[in-house]
């Protein structure tokens, strides 16, 4: 039986719409959950969509994924730069990870240039605001249909 695609974000999206327009867009956390819900649903998939600005959260919700899930989308936020504990729960997956950031952390300050996540990433999409985790759940989508 299919199983959801765990959404996973990271800390202070959830502030997501009320600064920063101009890096992050205007879009809020429930927005982008809503539009999450309705492009999974034209493929045919279900999104289980969370939030939690505590790292031990996170990397209990990659660990739930293992098991329950056919596959992760992740914004890690800042811990994409920082975490270890979230790339070893991620490098113990067998389902497909997509990483997602909103802003193209290439034209950014230094220390978002490098995200641990991205060594258990299947692919990393940047830069394209919420589009990016359509993108994202289109990836998985081909990605769970090739399996
Ligand atoms: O571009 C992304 O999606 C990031 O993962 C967002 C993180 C940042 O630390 C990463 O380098 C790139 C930050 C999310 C914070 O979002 C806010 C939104 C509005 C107001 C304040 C924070």
């Amino acid at each position: 039986m299919a199983k959801p695609i765990f959404i996973i974000n990271g800390p202070n999206l959830n502030l997501l719409g009320s600064r920063e327009p101009e890096v992050y867009g205007t879009e809020t956390l429930a927005d982008l959950e809503q539009r999450c819900a309705r492009k999974a649903d034209a493929l045919g998939l279900a999104v289980d969509f969370r939030q939690s600005n505590a790292e031990g959260e996170l990397v209990a919700w990659i660990q739930e994924a293992r098991s329950n899930g056919d596959g992760i989308i992740v914004n890690a936020g800042a811990y994409s730069h920082t975490s270890i504990a979230m790339l070893d729960a991620l490098l113990a997956c067998d389902v497909p990870v997509v990483e997602v950031h909103l802003s193209n952390i290439f034209t950014r300050e230094p220390f978002r240039h490098h995200s641990y996540v991205s060594a258990a990433a299947k692919g990393v999409i940047c830069g394209f605001g919420g589009l990016g985790y359509e993108l994202a759940i289109e990836a998985l989508a081909s990605s769970i249909s090739n399996a």
